[in-house]
Protein backbone atom coordinates (compact mmCIF):
# COMPACT_ATOMS: atom_id res chain seq x y z
CA UNK A 1 0.00 0.00 0.00
CA UNK A 2 0.93 3.65 -0.59
CA UNK A 3 2.33 5.32 2.41
CA UNK A 4 0.29 8.38 1.56
CA UNK A 5 -2.72 5.84 2.15
CA UNK A 6 -1.65 3.92 5.02
CA UNK A 7 -0.79 7.86 6.68
CA UNK A 8 -4.96 8.43 5.58
CA UNK A 9 -5.93 5.24 6.50
CA UNK A 10 -4.23 6.11 9.93
CA UNK A 11 -5.36 10.02 10.63
CA UNK A 12 -8.76 8.77 10.24
CA UNK A 13 -8.79 6.11 12.66
CA UNK A 14 -6.68 8.91 15.27
CA UNK A 15 -9.42 11.63 14.17
CA UNK A 16 -12.47 8.81 14.71
CA UNK A 17 -11.35 7.68 17.76
CA UNK A 18 -11.45 11.36 18.98
CA UNK A 19 -14.62 12.08 17.50
CA UNK A 20 -16.47 8.90 18.74
CA UNK A 21 -15.37 10.29 22.51
CA UNK A 22 -16.64 13.48 22.21
CA UNK A 23 -20.33 12.17 20.96
CA UNK A 24 -20.62 9.10 23.30
CA UNK A 25 -22.53 9.73 26.69
CA UNK A 26 -20.76 9.52 30.18
CA UNK A 27 -22.03 9.42 33.47
CA UNK A 28 -20.60 8.28 37.38
CA UNK A 29 -24.94 7.39 37.68
CA UNK A 30 -26.65 4.03 37.39
CA UNK A 31 -26.40 3.80 34.08
CA UNK A 32 -22.77 4.18 34.10
CA UNK A 33 -22.25 0.42 33.03
CA UNK A 34 -24.31 1.10 29.83
CA UNK A 35 -21.97 3.80 28.90
CA UNK A 36 -18.98 1.93 29.81
CA UNK A 37 -20.01 -0.91 27.32
CA UNK A 38 -20.39 1.34 25.08
CA UNK A 39 -17.60 3.49 25.31
CA UNK A 40 -15.97 -0.44 25.06
CA UNK A 41 -17.03 -1.93 22.37
CA UNK A 42 -16.52 1.44 20.09
CA UNK A 43 -12.97 2.31 21.43
CA UNK A 44 -11.99 -1.59 20.54
CA UNK A 45 -10.05 -0.51 17.17
CA UNK A 46 -11.00 -1.55 13.59
CA UNK A 47 -10.36 -0.29 10.36
CA UNK A 48 -12.48 2.32 10.07
CA UNK A 49 -13.25 1.58 6.84
CA UNK A 50 -16.98 3.33 6.97
CA UNK A 51 -15.55 6.31 8.50
CA UNK A 52 -12.38 6.63 5.95
CA UNK A 53 -15.51 6.50 3.05
CA UNK A 54 -17.28 9.14 4.07
CA UNK A 55 -14.26 11.42 5.17
CA UNK A 56 -12.73 10.96 1.73
CA UNK A 57 -16.07 11.09 -0.86
CA UNK A 58 -16.96 13.90 1.22
CA UNK A 59 -13.80 15.63 0.43
CA UNK A 60 -14.03 14.99 -3.38
CA UNK A 61 -16.86 17.85 -2.65
CA UNK A 62 -14.20 20.34 -0.59
CA UNK A 63 -16.99 19.50 2.78
CA UNK A 64 -15.30 20.31 6.20
CA UNK A 65 -13.34 17.56 8.06
CA UNK A 66 -15.60 18.42 10.80
CA UNK A 67 -18.98 17.80 9.84
CA UNK A 68 -17.26 14.86 7.43
CA UNK A 69 -16.24 12.99 11.09
CA UNK A 70 -19.39 14.04 12.89
CA UNK A 71 -21.68 12.16 9.84
CA UNK A 72 -18.46 9.45 9.87
CA UNK A 73 -18.87 8.84 13.41
CA UNK A 74 -22.81 8.38 13.32
CA UNK A 75 -22.28 5.48 10.75
CA UNK A 76 -19.44 3.94 12.86
CA UNK A 77 -21.90 3.78 15.69
CA UNK A 78 -24.16 1.80 13.93
CA UNK A 79 -21.39 -0.50 12.26
CA UNK A 80 -20.49 -1.19 15.77
CA UNK A 81 -24.27 -1.90 17.36
CA UNK A 82 -24.49 -4.54 14.59
CA UNK A 83 -21.35 -6.08 15.91
CA UNK A 84 -22.31 -6.08 19.14
CA UNK A 85 -25.63 -7.54 18.24
CA UNK A 86 -24.34 -9.89 16.01
CA UNK A 87 -21.63 -11.16 18.57
CA UNK A 88 -24.75 -12.32 20.74
CA UNK A 89 -25.38 -15.78 21.62
CA UNK A 90 -28.80 -15.61 19.58
CA UNK A 91 -26.99 -14.59 16.75
CA UNK A 92 -22.90 -15.60 15.78
CA UNK A 93 -22.37 -16.41 19.34
CA UNK A 94 -18.80 -14.83 19.21
CA UNK A 95 -16.28 -14.42 22.32
CA UNK A 96 -13.81 -11.99 20.71
CA UNK A 97 -14.21 -9.38 18.50
CA UNK A 98 -11.04 -6.82 17.19
CA UNK A 99 -8.93 -9.06 19.99
CA UNK A 100 -10.78 -9.03 22.68
CA UNK A 101 -14.11 -10.53 24.49
CA UNK A 102 -17.48 -9.35 23.17
CA UNK A 103 -19.44 -6.99 24.75
CA UNK A 104 -22.03 -9.64 26.40
CA UNK A 105 -18.36 -11.61 27.40
CA UNK A 106 -17.08 -8.67 29.03
CA UNK A 107 -20.08 -7.29 30.14
CA UNK A 108 -23.71 -9.51 29.87
CA UNK A 109 -26.05 -10.15 27.43
CA UNK A 110 -28.58 -7.55 28.70
CA UNK A 111 -26.17 -4.65 28.97
CA UNK A 112 -24.44 -5.94 25.44
CA UNK A 113 -28.43 -5.16 23.72
CA UNK A 114 -28.55 -2.41 25.59
CA UNK A 115 -25.31 -0.74 24.47
CA UNK A 116 -26.16 -1.61 20.97
CA UNK A 117 -29.71 0.14 20.87
CA UNK A 118 -28.28 3.25 22.58
CA UNK A 119 -25.29 3.76 19.73
CA UNK A 120 -27.74 2.83 17.22
CA UNK A 121 -30.35 5.59 18.61
CA UNK A 122 -27.50 8.03 19.34
CA UNK A 123 -26.68 7.67 15.40
CA UNK A 124 -30.07 9.60 14.77
CA UNK A 125 -29.49 11.70 17.19
CA UNK A 126 -26.15 12.90 16.39
CA UNK A 127 -27.43 13.45 12.22
CA UNK A 128 -30.52 15.22 13.63
CA UNK A 129 -28.45 17.74 16.05
CA UNK A 130 -27.39 20.75 13.90
CA UNK A 131 -23.86 21.11 15.17
CA UNK A 132 -21.96 19.82 12.09
CA UNK A 133 -24.42 21.15 9.39
CA UNK A 134 -27.22 23.98 9.68
CA UNK A 135 -29.25 23.06 6.68
CA UNK A 136 -32.26 20.88 7.43
CA UNK A 137 -32.73 19.21 4.31
CA UNK A 138 -29.42 17.98 4.17
CA UNK A 139 -29.69 16.72 7.92
CA UNK A 140 -33.04 15.05 7.14
CA UNK A 141 -31.39 13.30 4.10
CA UNK A 142 -28.58 11.99 6.11
CA UNK A 143 -31.01 11.00 8.79
CA UNK A 144 -33.12 9.00 6.03
CA UNK A 145 -30.27 7.29 4.08
CA UNK A 146 -29.11 6.25 7.27
CA UNK A 147 -32.31 4.62 8.07
CA UNK A 148 -33.23 3.21 5.02
CA UNK A 149 -29.36 1.53 5.00
CA UNK A 150 -29.56 0.23 8.45
CA UNK A 151 -33.18 -1.14 8.99
CA UNK A 152 -35.54 -3.38 8.16
CA UNK A 153 -34.71 -3.37 3.98
CA UNK A 154 -31.49 -2.73 4.87
CA UNK A 155 -28.42 -4.25 6.76
CA UNK A 156 -30.89 -5.77 9.56
CA UNK A 157 -32.79 -7.58 6.48
CA UNK A 158 -29.73 -8.95 5.59
CA UNK A 159 -28.73 -10.23 8.87
CA UNK A 160 -32.65 -12.03 8.69
CA UNK A 161 -31.69 -13.92 5.48
CA UNK A 162 -28.12 -14.62 6.77
CA UNK A 163 -29.93 -16.45 9.30
CA UNK A 164 -32.06 -17.80 7.35
CA UNK A 165 -29.64 -19.14 4.99
CA UNK A 166 -27.85 -21.70 7.34
CA UNK A 167 -28.23 -25.35 5.85
CA UNK A 168 -29.63 -23.66 2.73
CA UNK A 169 -30.13 -26.77 0.56
CA UNK A 170 -28.89 -25.22 -2.94
CA UNK A 171 -27.34 -21.69 -2.34
CA UNK A 172 -26.57 -19.54 -5.24
CA UNK A 173 -24.44 -16.49 -6.15
CA UNK A 174 -27.78 -14.62 -6.63
CA UNK A 175 -28.69 -15.46 -3.37
CA UNK A 176 -25.23 -14.47 -1.82
CA UNK A 177 -24.81 -11.41 -3.48
CA UNK A 178 -28.26 -9.98 -2.62
CA UNK A 179 -27.76 -11.21 1.47
CA UNK A 180 -24.66 -9.28 1.09
CA UNK A 181 -25.10 -6.23 -0.25
CA UNK A 182 -28.08 -5.47 2.13
CA UNK A 183 -26.24 -7.11 5.31
CA UNK A 184 -22.64 -5.26 4.72
CA UNK A 185 -23.25 -3.82 1.50
CA UNK A 186 -25.81 -1.37 2.55
CA UNK A 187 -23.69 0.64 5.02
CA UNK A 188 -20.98 0.96 3.14
CA UNK A 189 -23.03 2.41 0.34
CA UNK A 190 -24.50 4.93 2.53
CA UNK A 191 -20.82 6.01 3.64
CA UNK A 192 -19.99 6.75 0.71
CA UNK A 193 -23.66 8.62 -0.29
CA UNK A 194 -23.31 10.38 2.74
CA UNK A 195 -20.26 12.23 1.85
CA UNK A 196 -22.39 12.80 -1.06
CA UNK A 197 -25.37 14.02 0.37
CA UNK A 198 -22.78 16.34 2.74
CA UNK A 199 -20.70 17.79 -0.83
CA UNK A 200 -24.39 18.78 -2.45
CA UNK A 201 -23.39 16.29 -5.16
CA UNK A 202 -24.82 16.08 -8.69
CA UNK A 203 -26.72 13.14 -9.64
CA UNK A 204 -24.14 11.98 -11.35
CA UNK A 205 -21.95 12.20 -8.74
CA UNK A 206 -24.23 10.55 -6.50
CA UNK A 207 -24.57 7.20 -9.30
CA UNK A 208 -20.69 7.06 -9.67
CA UNK A 209 -20.08 7.07 -5.79
CA UNK A 210 -22.99 4.38 -6.08
CA UNK A 211 -21.79 2.19 -8.31
CA UNK A 212 -17.97 2.50 -6.58
CA UNK A 213 -19.80 1.72 -3.34
CA UNK A 214 -21.49 -1.46 -4.56
CA UNK A 215 -18.41 -3.25 -6.23
CA UNK A 216 -16.22 -2.32 -3.08
CA UNK A 217 -18.82 -3.99 -0.59
CA UNK A 218 -19.39 -7.07 -2.63
CA UNK A 219 -15.37 -7.16 -3.11
CA UNK A 220 -14.83 -6.46 0.51
CA UNK A 221 -17.73 -9.33 1.72
CA UNK A 222 -15.72 -12.00 -0.90
CA UNK A 223 -12.62 -11.02 1.11
CA UNK A 224 -14.69 -11.52 4.27
CA UNK A 225 -15.57 -14.94 3.49
CA UNK A 226 -12.12 -15.64 1.96
CA UNK A 227 -9.87 -14.87 5.64
CA UNK A 228 -12.60 -16.61 7.58
CA UNK A 229 -12.13 -19.63 5.33
CA UNK A 230 -7.87 -19.69 5.56
CA UNK A 231 -7.58 -16.60 8.14
CA UNK A 232 -5.06 -16.30 10.71
CA UNK A 233 -7.79 -16.00 13.78
CA UNK A 234 -5.01 -14.20 15.62
CA UNK A 235 -4.29 -11.79 13.15
CA UNK A 236 -7.90 -11.02 12.58
CA UNK A 237 -8.78 -10.64 16.29
CA UNK A 238 -11.75 -13.14 15.82
CA UNK A 239 -13.03 -16.77 15.52
CA UNK A 240 -12.63 -18.05 12.06
CA UNK A 241 -13.40 -20.70 9.96
CA UNK A 242 -17.34 -20.20 11.58
CA UNK A 243 -19.11 -19.79 8.65
CA UNK A 244 -18.15 -23.66 7.46
CA UNK A 245 -19.13 -25.06 10.79
CA UNK A 246 -22.24 -23.40 10.25
CA UNK A 247 -22.64 -24.78 7.07
CA UNK A 248 -23.01 -21.35 5.96
CA UNK A 249 -23.67 -20.52 2.14
CA UNK A 250 -20.93 -18.00 1.09
CA UNK A 251 -18.94 -16.47 -1.63
CA UNK A 252 -16.55 -19.28 -0.69
CA UNK A 253 -18.33 -22.31 -0.64
CA UNK A 254 -20.40 -21.77 -4.07
CA UNK A 255 -17.78 -20.38 -5.96
CA UNK A 256 -14.54 -22.02 -4.33
CA UNK A 257 -11.11 -20.07 -2.92
CA UNK A 258 -9.68 -18.95 -6.31
CA UNK A 259 -13.15 -18.16 -8.35
CA UNK A 260 -13.81 -15.49 -5.51
CA UNK A 261 -9.84 -14.07 -5.47
CA UNK A 262 -10.88 -13.55 -8.82
CA UNK A 263 -14.38 -12.12 -8.61
CA UNK A 264 -13.20 -9.69 -5.69
CA UNK A 265 -9.72 -8.85 -7.73
CA UNK A 266 -12.70 -7.89 -10.91
CA UNK A 267 -14.88 -6.08 -8.45
CA UNK A 268 -12.24 -4.29 -7.05
CA UNK A 269 -11.08 -2.90 -10.57
CA UNK A 270 -14.86 -2.05 -11.76
CA UNK A 271 -14.71 -0.05 -8.60
CA UNK A 272 -12.01 1.99 -9.44
CA UNK A 273 -13.85 2.79 -13.01
CA UNK A 274 -16.59 4.26 -11.46
CA UNK A 275 -14.17 7.18 -9.91
CA UNK A 276 -12.93 8.59 -13.61
CA UNK A 277 -15.35 11.34 -13.27
CA UNK A 278 -13.46 12.41 -10.06
CA UNK A 279 -9.71 11.98 -11.81
CA UNK A 280 -6.90 12.90 -9.08
CA UNK A 281 -9.41 13.88 -6.54
CA UNK A 282 -10.13 10.36 -5.94
CA UNK A 283 -6.28 8.59 -5.38
CA UNK A 284 -7.45 7.80 -1.52
CA UNK A 285 -10.53 5.81 -2.56
CA UNK A 286 -8.84 3.95 -5.48
CA UNK A 287 -6.18 2.79 -3.04
CA UNK A 288 -8.59 1.79 -0.34
CA UNK A 289 -10.10 -0.79 -3.25
CA UNK A 290 -6.62 -2.06 -3.66
CA UNK A 291 -6.28 -2.58 0.46
CA UNK A 292 -9.91 -4.19 0.73
CA UNK A 293 -8.21 -7.13 -1.48
CA UNK A 294 -5.15 -7.18 -0.31
CA UNK A 295 -5.87 -7.32 3.20
CA UNK A 296 -5.50 -9.96 5.89
CA UNK A 297 -7.98 -8.84 8.48
C1 LIG B 1 -27.26 -7.74 14.16
C2 LIG B 1 -28.65 -5.93 13.08
C3 LIG B 1 -27.52 -6.84 13.02
C4 LIG B 1 -26.76 -6.82 11.93
C5 LIG B 1 -25.51 -7.56 11.82
C6 LIG B 1 -22.95 -6.38 9.70
C7 LIG B 1 -23.57 -7.50 10.40
C8 LIG B 1 -25.04 -7.53 10.41
C9 LIG B 1 -22.87 -8.44 11.06
C10 LIG B 1 -21.40 -8.47 11.11
C11 LIG B 1 -20.93 -9.85 10.95
C12 LIG B 1 -19.87 -9.94 9.97
C13 LIG B 1 -18.57 -10.45 10.46
C14 LIG B 1 -20.09 -9.59 8.71
C15 LIG B 1 -19.07 -9.67 7.69
C16 LIG B 1 -18.63 -8.35 7.17
C17 LIG B 1 -18.35 -7.38 8.25
C18 LIG B 1 -19.38 -6.38 8.54
C19 LIG B 1 -17.21 -7.44 8.89
C20 LIG B 1 -16.82 -6.51 9.94
O1 LIG B 1 -16.53 -5.27 9.38
P1 LIG B 1 -15.07 -4.70 9.40
O2 LIG B 1 -14.10 -5.70 8.85
O3 LIG B 1 -14.85 -4.62 10.98
O4 LIG B 1 -15.04 -3.36 8.78
P2 LIG B 1 -13.92 -3.66 11.83
O5 LIG B 1 -13.65 -4.43 13.10
O6 LIG B 1 -12.67 -3.36 11.05
O7 LIG B 1 -14.73 -2.43 12.10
Amino acid sequence: MSEQFEAALRACADDMARELDIVLPDSDGAESRLHEAMHYAVQAGGKRLRPFLVLHCASLFGVSRASALRVAAAIELVHTYSLIHDDLPCMDDDDVRRGQPTVHVKYDQATAVLAGDALLTLAFEILGDDSYQSDPAIRGRLVLALARAAGGQGMVAGQMIDLASEDLAEPDVQHITRLQQLKTGALIAVSCEAGAILGRASEQQHLALHAYAHDLGLAFQIVDDILDAEGDAEAMGKAVNKDEERGKATFVSVLGIERARTQARMLAEQAVKHLDPFADKAGLLRDLATFVIERRI
